[in-house]
């Protein structure tokens, strides 16, 4: 696949620099100032994340009781921006492209078109979006759905809607007859949520903001924090000010992760007093994680059984063991027998840094463990997080301060949409109390995840896709697969804000639904309303609109949803979309009556600072697991990618991740600072090692293809080779333009989370080499 927009302008430089400090402030006044708002935008971030605005919709990390006066990061800011702006996708505006049009447009030039303003129906006689009215969309959508077999369609979400309208949608899926409800959380945290019910019997993790005050140590894998959960920064640097050590484990050197100038503290940014984040930074090999836990957990109970003998303090929790937990003899047998040259191997590092990592660990009284993609995105993904549990249980850092695990979850709401039942998994819902609530039978069948909508769509079985918010197939692997069997789905239906790649390919018959975001004011029956979202520690938070919406014709999503539901669904007595629609505390009281330990006095509690945590057995020593213990599981192979061919000559290990400029799939521009790359996202970041290895030099343009068996031909070309600090045989790459490269079948097993961090790749120098762009910059400091 040809790809677009060749870097003409491409630079790298070296950045130096910590994260934050002044390169934040100029960013954020440049976003500002691309989106026309300037102004309006320095006032609406005062409210952002306090606990009487509006929650973030960018990240979803936790959001304080006692915010700072910014409660805001660079990338939040740029969401918000991105929101706010006042650039518009008019019906005049659509009226001078074709679709076909489009197609040649990159991601940020869709997106830069603004807030979609109306209602739009694709036209196949013209290939334009044509404007529609609100009613004459819904009575169309609706008599097609009416028309299709409920197994056939498909209502994914993407993880920003608020709870008020996940919960709402489940229950027209469920009312509608499927449980087919994949989100975005299959591609991302899905990994977490089958992981650890069965080690520690909850689906999400157990650490809250006050840990941080009570941790004597932080582990941290796989993640980007500097990037995409810039807030959490803030939690780190009083932790290392507090002098608690912090251990990276991660293939890259990431700024965020090295050091950090907080550019909401004058007095940090006039004497540059940058925070060393990690206190070790383990650079494992892309897949090493289970290798290097392994090590770690053979070190510790290889010097715990020496302590014991020789009667000295013991290393492990004996006394939580004993009474907490199941498995562990198996496991320890297993670690005694792991073989150091394999860890070291499978790992890429050495064995006495790993000693050193087990040593701090060991010397803390209690410690935190955090990890995002770089765990959750791989084929053993649902094993790998059953080892870190595994070496937090041996020291029993779970339920107790300071302690604990913590997924760092994406959109801003995507834990919560999974707490009021948006999943594919009817077991992980409460059926009996929704019958009882809505007299209905929900159904029992298993819906389909991602991947199956994927497989499904290939097989040509989905007759209609409905798409609350995200970019499904720009989101999803495989594009040069998935894109034409997207077009032939009969309908696509796309609740959105901004034009995207899943409005452009789209179905037979497509409608775009524009939606109020977050940040505006939602006006309705009962008055303006409020919504609530739950972050990444379990917290729930009232958000309230405050700017003039994009466009008058907007709907909220609430709203959108129950006039769906009314026209596809047999009028139930117990539910009154309209009354929902004019009064969203009625939902929230509905949420209360289905799920009422975790939203019990949902309308009074939920503007509570800090938010309001919901109930964890695991905080507190309870294990809802089958046993009723905490579980060790031991791993029956250290290897996270099995369907990997063996690296051999020229095959090498591609992660796919975000940058700096981007909120997933929307790109705002094409730099990433933190990374040195600047005007391009199309690089590979390579080991010098490999680039000479391979005969190439910085700067040429290679075509990267997929080592895979199944006789599909996937590659990308174009890809500007540049040198960078990461293991030799493991480079990095942009989500999503090389989303291309990933076969469907490589998905995580148990969560078929796809497996977008291990990809096996083999280079090509691009034929007809484009000529040399002339500023290329390698080694200078950064602007
Ligand atoms: N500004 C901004 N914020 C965001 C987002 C955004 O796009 N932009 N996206 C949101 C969403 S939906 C999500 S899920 C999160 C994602 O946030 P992250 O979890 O940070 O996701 P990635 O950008 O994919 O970065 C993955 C990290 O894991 C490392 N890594 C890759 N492979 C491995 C491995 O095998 N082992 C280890 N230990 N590390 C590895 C990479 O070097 C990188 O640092 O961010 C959320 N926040
Ligand atoms: N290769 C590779 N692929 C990946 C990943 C990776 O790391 N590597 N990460 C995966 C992960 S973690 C995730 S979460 C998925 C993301 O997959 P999605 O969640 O499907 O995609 P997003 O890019 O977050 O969706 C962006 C779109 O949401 C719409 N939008 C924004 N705000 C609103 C709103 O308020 N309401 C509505 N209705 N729409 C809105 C806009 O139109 C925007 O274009 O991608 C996955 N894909
Ligand atoms: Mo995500």
């Amino acid at each position: 696949m040809k790809t677009k927009d060749i870097p003409e302008e491409a630079t790298f430089s070296e950045y130096t620099h910590a994260a934050g400090g002044w390169g934040s402030v100029r960013a954020l006044g440049s976003i500002l100032r691309q989106e026309h708002v300037l102004t309006s935008g320095t006032r609406v971030l005062m409210k952002q994340n306090k606990p009487d605005g509006f929650a973030c919709v960018s990240c979803s990390w936790a959001k304080p009781a006692d915010p700072h006066v910014f409660e805001f990061c660079e990338n939040g800011a740029k969401a918000t921006a991105w929101e706010i702006t006042d650039k518009r996708a008019t019906p005049e505006f659509f009226a001078r492209h074709t679709v076909t049009e489009f197609e040649s447009w990159s991601d940020l030039e869709l997106e830069a078109a603004g807030r979609v303003t109306h209602p739009m129906r694709y036209d196949d006689a013209s290939d334009k979006y044509l404007p529609i009215s609100w009613d004459k969309a819904f009575d169309e959508i609706g008599s097609a759905l009416r028309a299709a077999d409920a197994e056939k369609v498909v209502f994914y979400a993407s993880g920003r809607a608020s709870l008020e309208t996940s919960y709402m949608y489940q229950l027209m899926a469920r009312m509608y007859g499927n449980n087919n409800l994949p989100d975005s959380s299959n591609m991302c945290h899905e990994s977490t949520s089958v992981a650890l019910p069965k080690t520690i019997g909850v689906a999400v993790g157990t650490v809250t903001l006050d840990d941080f005050a009570a941790t004597d140590c932080l582990l941290f894998f796989g993640h980007n924090t500097g990037t995409n959960a810039p807030r959490m920064l803030h939690s780190l640097e009083e932790v290392r000010k507090r002098g608690v050590p912090v251990i990276t484990f991660n293939p890259l050197r990431e700024r965020g992760l090295v050091s950090f100038v907080n550019p909401q503290s004058p007095l940090e940014m006039l004497t540059p007093a940058r925070t060393a984040i990690s206190s070790q930074y383990v650079q494992i090999k892309i897949g090493g994680d289970s290798a290097a836990v392994m090590g770690m957990a053979k070190w510790l109970i290889e010097a715990d059984d020496v302590a014991r003998e020789t009667r000295q303090p013991r290393l492990l929790d004996a006394g939580f063991i004993a009474d907490h937990t199941a498995g562990f003899e198996e496991f320890a047998a297993a670690a005694r027998r792991a073989d150091w040259n394999d860890i070291e191997r499978r790992a890429g590092v050495s064995r006495a840094e790993l000693e050193q990592a087990a040593q701090t660990y060991a010397n803390a009284r209690s410690a935190m463990l955090m990890y995002g993609m770089g765990v959750t995105q791989h084929r053993e993904a649902v094993r790998t997080i059953h080892m870190l549990t595994n070496l937090l249980l041996l020291r029993g850092n779970i339920g107790r301060p300071g302690a604990g695990i913590c997924p760092i979850r994406g959109h801003s709401n995507v834990q919560g949409q999974r707490t009021v039942g948006i999943t594919e998994k009817p077991e992980m819902v409460p059926r009996e109390k929704l019958k009882e609530q809505y007299c209905f039978d929900v159904p029992e069948k298993k819906g389909l995840n991602t991947v199956e909508a994927c497989e499904e769509i290939l097989k040509e079985k989905i007759s209609a896709f409905f798409m609350l918010g995200g970019n499904f197939v720009r989101a999803i692997p495989d594009h040069s697969r998935m894109e034409p069997a997207w077009r032939k789905i009969p309908l696509t239906v796309q609740v959105v804000t901004r034009l995207n790649r899943s409005s452009v390919i789209h179905g037979r018959r497509s409608y775009l639904l524009p939606c109020l975001g977050r940040i505006e004011i939602d006006q309705q029956a009962g008055g303006a309303q409020a919504v609530s979202v739950e972050d990444s520690t379990g917290c729930m938070h009232g958000s309230r609109g405050m700017v003039k919406p994009a466009s008058e014709h907007l709907l909220s999503e609430v709203a959108i949803v129950a006039e769906i539901a009314k026209r596809i669904l047999i009028p139930n007595p117990r539910v009154n979309w309209n009354a929902w629609t004019a009064d969203y505390s009625r939902i929230r009281d509905a949420i209360a009556e289905t799920y009422p330990e975790i939203f019990h006095d949902f309308n009074e509690r939920m503007w509570t600072p800090g938010g309001f945590a919901r109930p964890l057995a695991a905080r507190e020593r309870k294990w809802k697991t089958g046993n009723g213990k905490a579980n060790f599981i031991t791993p029956d192979s250290l290897d996270e990618d099995p369907d990997m061919p063996a690296d051999g000559p020229g095959v090498l290990r591609l992660m796919t991740t975000r940058g700096d400029s981007q909120f997933n799939t929307t790109v705002y521009g094409l730099d990433d600072r933190f990374r040195g790359v600047h005007g391009t996202r199309h690089v590979l970041l390579m080991n010098v090692a490999d680039i000479g290895r391979l005969g190439l030099k910085e700067g040429d343009l290679v075509t990267a293809s997929t080592v895979s068996q199944d006789g599909i031909a996937r590659s990308v070309d174009d890809l500007r080779v540049h040198a960078f600090d990461i293991p030799a045989g493991c480079i990095m790459g942009y989500f999503p333009e090389l989303n291309p490269l990933i076969p469907l079948a490589h998905h995580a097993k148990d969560s078929k989370v796809p497996a977008a961090k291990s990809i096996p790749v083999r280079l090509t120098r691009t034929q007809m080499q484009a000529a040399q762009p002339e500023d290329i910059v390698i080694g200078a400091p950064a602007p």
